[in-house]
């Protein structure tokens, strides 16, 4: 069985390809070539990484997709690959549109037209409620996102949608609240805040520059949340489900309780920077996972606390041993 993923050389892509890893499936995955550090979190792992098969392609040309999809033909498509950090977006608008919505566009033709009896997952987020007007959201929960990125989940998950009512394909969106781990890229709150943490601990910073503390997500743990991805194409029928805890937790609770596990007090080093507010903020997600819980069978392990403890911890021992961080 050959599984193809877009973006796997980011986080998800990681540990999803770990997990297909261990189910002795056969992991092609798409990376961009780059000057420097062409596969990612790959580069720290050399064991693993001798284990996919790589294929220089970029989801904003299809020609690069058709020649992949020709060679591999996947069984299971994964689409990872997105423009995925939120304040970017709005800097680079056409970039987050081109990539996010004419990517997707991409996977999905070249899909149609070389595996039409595959399955396709797309990572839709939680970034599409936006302006939340429901506690807990949930699949029928309204969609109002903040940013060009929302927006661009937002086109990206009905373009999804359509070609699956219109083509009789089997696409499965998964709405995904934020999930971190150790492989979290640095400019994503939660990694800023461990690593900074680390580093702080062992007198290589003074203090941590952050934005809006107030604000609340649904934070889980990437390696549990690939699960979910995985079971959605084990499925007989495609459909759209929510992946998240049930939990809601401010900035300043992770910034806290990063701080308190190695014993120190975030109000000693946290100052607030304009810099890092958005123009449109998203305040609070809160997801309800109950038709995962019960279709999929799926439910979430690490804990908000367990998952804060083990990025510090991964910061800690990497910088104590002079490592490169993993991104
Ligand atoms: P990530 O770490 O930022 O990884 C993004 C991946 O996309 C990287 O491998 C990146 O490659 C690749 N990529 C970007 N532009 C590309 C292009 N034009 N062509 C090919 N590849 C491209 O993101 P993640 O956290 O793993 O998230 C995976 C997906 O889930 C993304 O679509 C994200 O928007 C979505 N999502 C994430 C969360 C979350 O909390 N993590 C929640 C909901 C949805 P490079 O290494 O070359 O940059
Ligand atoms: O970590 P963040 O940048 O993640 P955000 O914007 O929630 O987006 C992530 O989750 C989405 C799922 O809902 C994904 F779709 C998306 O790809 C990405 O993975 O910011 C989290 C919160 C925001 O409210 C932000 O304003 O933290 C706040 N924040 C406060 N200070 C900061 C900072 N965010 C960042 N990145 N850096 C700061 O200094």
């Amino acid at each position: 069985m050959k599984i193809l993923i877009s973006g796997i050389t980011g986080q998800d892509g990681y540990y999803l390809s770990l997990l297909a890893l261990k189910k002795k499936l056969e992991v092609h995955g798409i990376v961009r070539r780059n000057s420097q550090k062409t596969y990612g979190v790959w580069e720290y792992d050399p064991t693993n990484k001798e284990k996919i098969r790589f294929y220089y392609g970029d989801v904003s040309d299809k020609t690069s997709l058709d020649s992949i999809f020709r060679s591999v033909k996947p069984e299971m498509v994964f689409h990872l690959a997105a423009q995925s950090f939120v304040q970017e977006s709005w800097s680079n608008p056409e970039v987050t549109y081109d990539v996010n919505i004419k990517g997707t566009l991409n996977m999905l033709n070249s899909f149609r037209e070389y595996i039409p009896d595959g399955k396709f997952y797309n990572a839709c987020s939680s970034e599409v409620y936006g302006k939340v007007e429901d506690e807990l959201q949930n699949e029928r929960s309204r969609m109002w996102p903040r940013s060009p990125y929302g927006v661009s989940k937002l086109a990206a998950y009905w373009t999804c949608i359509n070609y699956r009512e219109s083509y009789d394909l089997f696409v499965s969106n998964g709405i995904l609240f934020n999930h971190e781990s150790p492989c979290r890229g640095v400019e994503f709150v939660t990694r800023k805040i461990s690593l900074a943490v680390a580093k702080i601990k062992l007198g290589l910073q003074k203090e941590l520059k952050l934005g809006n503390l107030e604000a609340k997500r649904d934070w889980g743990f990437s390696g549990d949340y690939v699960l979910a991805m995985y079971k959605m194409l084990q499925q007989d029928e495609p459909d759209d489900y929510v992946v998240a805890t049930g939990e809601t937790h401010s900035v300043k609770d992770f910034v806290k309780t990063a701080f308190e596990t190695v014993d120190l007090d975030y109000k000693d080093y946290v100052v607030t920077d304009p810099k890092y507010l958005r123009p449109a903020e998203v305040q609070y997600l809160r997801g309800d996972s109950t038709k995962a819980q019960k279709k999929l069978n799926w439910k979430p392990k690490v804990k908000f606390e367990e998952l804060v403890e083990m990025m510090v911890k991964a910061d800690l021992e990497r910088l104590s041993r002079h490592e490169a961080s993993c991104r």
